[in-house]
């Protein structure tokens, strides 16, 4: 039984107990990884079956509140005010125009809407707008959720008060890795903030980028943070890389399909009752990977034609997609 609790009083001492008593060790994750891809598919699909409606997935969309000139350096982000990226800094949107943005995407299917800000962490002005931004999303009956970075002393529970369902918080890549990547914030700041959204009640979206140079050690570490913390997190994207023009890992090295779906699995696996989120980069991905990412348990993806900064598939080409396979929009 894991007693891991990410509510404990520093990061430093969640991330050591974590280690300490962790439900799925980085190397029994890594035998997941290297098991034959079908009986992978298989134990997947089965945890995924006792969970989960196989034929349902959740569509989810996003829209970029406040875009570009962020402090931090996140090497993969367009939105980094320290490269020169296509991503022009916006100031923060009018809440009517975030309503009429969310209205539209609900017209189009989409039943969650996640608001992103490329902010290290909110000032108080700026999350008072926010916080209107989710009543009225949250009026309009869609599942709400904010990516807003890190979170101060007591600005969790006034997002709990907007009626917020769920704070976006990724742990990105391996604590190991962390600092390869990113060097403006540390693995535990984000563990720490994950932890205040958890004490005040809030649901946990939390999940990583692949592509980012990691090794299937990496991958797999990371998986098993996201699984040990205790509980796992209600949502769990799983990104791949866009390799966005400017920014340091512009010219990284493409995830194998293969490995991207095994992933996808690992995480269905170790986080059964978690909504897998195939996210970022499906442009890059043909129909049959994406049909083989909802096999390995993924239930959720973005729609509408634009994820923050980067282009997303049309609403067509899911259609048809969702008609081909069957697949049930929920
Ligand atoms: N600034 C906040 C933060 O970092 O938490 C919220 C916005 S940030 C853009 C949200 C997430 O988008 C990141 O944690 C990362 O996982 C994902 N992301 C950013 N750029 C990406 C890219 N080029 N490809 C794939 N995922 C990306
Ligand atoms: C998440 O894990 N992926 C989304 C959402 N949470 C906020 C963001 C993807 C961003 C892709 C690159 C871009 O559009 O700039
Ligand atoms: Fe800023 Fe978030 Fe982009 Fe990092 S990922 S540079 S914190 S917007």
């Amino acid at each position: 039984m894991n007693t891991v609790s990410p509510v404990a009083s520093s990061a430093a001492t969640a991330a050591s107990s974590a280690s300490q008593s962790a439900k799925w060790t980085v190397s029994q994750v890594e035998a997941l990884y290297q098991m034959p891809l079908m009986d992978l598919l298989y134990r997947a699909q089965q945890v995924h079956r006792e969970n989960f409606d196989p034929n349902e997935v959740q569509r989810s969309a996003l829209l970029s509140i406040k875009t570009g000139g962020c402090p931090e350096d996140c090497s993969y982000c367009s939105q980094s005010a320290r490269y020169k990226t296509d991503t022009e800094r916006e100031a923060l949107m009018q809440v009517e125009d975030v309503v009429a943005a969310a209205k539209e995407a609900k017209a189009k299917g989409a039943t969650r809407f996640c608001m992103g800000a490329a902010w290290r962490g909110p000032k108080e002005k700026e999350l008072e707008v926010v916080t209107q931004m989710i009543r009225e999303v949250k009026a309009l009956g869609m599942e709400t959720c904010v990516t807003l970075g890190m979170l101060k002393e007591g600005q969790a529970q006034r997002l709990k008060d907007a009626g917020l369902d769920y704070y976006n918080h990724n742990l990105d890549t391996d604590a190991e890795f962390y600092d390869k990547v990113i060097t403006s914030h540390k693995h535990s700041d984000r563990i720490d903030t994950i932890a205040q959204v958890r004490e005040v009640g809030l649901k946990v979206c939390s999940g990583g980028i692949l592509g980012l140079g990691e090794s299937r050690r990496n991958r797999a570490a990371m998986i098993a943070q996201l699984a040990n913390l205790n509980p796992p997190p209600e949502s769990v994207p799983i990104n791949n890389l866009v390799a966005m023009p400017g920014t340091p890992l512009a010219t990284s090295e493409k995830v194998d399909s293969f490995e991207f779906v095994r992933t996808i699995a690992a995480a269905r696996i170790t986080m059964p009752k978690s909504f897998v989120r195939l996210s970022a980069g499906r442009e890059a991905m043909s129909q049959e990977m994406q049909a083989m990412c909802f096999f390995a348990g993924a239930n959720s993806i973005f729609y509408c034609d634009k994820l923050l900064t980067a282009s997303n598939l049309d609403i067509n080409s899911d259609q048809l997609l969702f008609e081909k396979l069957g697949l049930r929009a929920i």
